[in-house]
């Protein structure tokens, strides 16, 4: 009997996991925290502020736990509005954790690395494992850096720490929190709301994607593969699906003929270009069989059927 602690368990990401993870335990075993309150009342909650080590440190101990999913961070458009804050942020939750593994506290750590970690002179189409990393972001840096740290922490003192490079994710029970790929999500729900919707990224912006439930099986998968199947000591590319804004309002007018679109690019732009349009997952498909299952379609009926339904609309999804 295992306990898992999730850091960040009312975030985009957080929310889907915690039900993924309490299904496939109990709820007895997997602890949420967050710096905010849950949406629900929920009994195995803990308020946690993660820049805090000794806070942490206690909730590890007084709960007994063996797993930590760290799925705490400030995302990449946030980042740039205050650099320094964001990047002490995002290194100070990752070492308090870290640090913990070396104690022999925790025995596994998942810790989401990102597309970010990429940058203007990587290859933009299927973006290799290994290859130029030069990001230009306070994100992609502090991502980077974590990637450096957490293979450091792994050769130097045994911490087994597993990561993917989570593309951009689109889900419909939370909305994420100040990324570059937010626009993915916002547009159901601007499209059910409004029938219309201004994109921040110019049309013809390729970027990775992935829909929640084949995220949440990697960072699960990827949890619970085989020690000695992982050759890579850092995080490893994922891929789902890529597209366009342009290619998105198609897919969502097969469904709804009357959805608007316009564009009105802003700083979230640059950040997008300087992003892979598709990545090279062959590594982990090779060591831990990853694969996606949705594709554009698939999950485009499926957002707009979820969300359909807490607008209170009643839409034919027959296309
Ligand atoms: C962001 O846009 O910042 C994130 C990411 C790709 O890591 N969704």
């Amino acid at each position: 009997m295992k306990n898992i602690l999730i850091i960040g368990s009312n975030g985009q990401i957080g929310t889907d996991l915690l039900t993924k993870l309490r299904e496939k335990y109990s709820h007895k075993q997997v602890l949420a925290s967050d710096i905010r309150p849950p949406q629900k009342t929920d009994s195995n909650f803990v308020y946690l502020d993660a820049t805090d080590a000794t806070a942490v440190r206690q909730i590890v101990k007084d709960h007994q736990i063996d797993e930590v999913y760290l799925m705490a961070a400030i995302l990449s458009a946030n980042a740039e509005k205050m650099p320094m804050k964001s990047w002490d942020i995002n290194m100070q939750v990752l070492f308090n954790v870290l640090e913990l593994g070396k104690e022999g506290l925790i025995k596994k750590i998942f810790w989401p690395s990102s597309i970010a970690v990429f940058g203007p002179h990587t290859p933009r189409v299927q973006t290799p494992q290994y290859t130029i990393m030069d990001p230009n972001t306070v994100y992609g840096i502090s991502k980077l850096a974590g990637e450096r740290w957490i293979e450091y922490y792994k050769n130097h003192y045994q911490v087994d720490v597993r990561s993917v490079r989570y593309p951009g994710i689109i889900s419909w029970k939370t909305l994420p929190g100040g990324g570059t790929t937010d626009y993915a999500v916002e547009i159901f729900h601007e499209a059910l709301k409004k029938g219309h919707y201004t994109s921040f990224l110019a049309e013809n912006t390729r970027l990775p994607m992935m829909y929640m439930p084949d995220a949440i099986e990697a960072t699960i998968n990827i949890m619970e593969a085989e020690p000695q199947r992982l050759h890579i000591d850092s995080a490893y590319n994922i891929a789902g699906i890529s597209f366009t804004p342009k290619e998105l309002a198609h897919a969502i007018q097969v469904y709804l003929p009357d959805f608007k679109i316009d564009y009105k690019p802003d700083f979230r732009q640059a950040i997008a270009e300087s992003w892979p349009e598709s990545i090279d997952d062959t590594m982990a498909f090779k060591d831990w069989h990853w694969q996606h299952q949705y594709d554009l379609d698939e999950m485009v009926k499926d957002m707009l059927e979820h969300l359909s339904e807490q607008y209170h609309k009643n839409l034919n999804l027959v296309s």
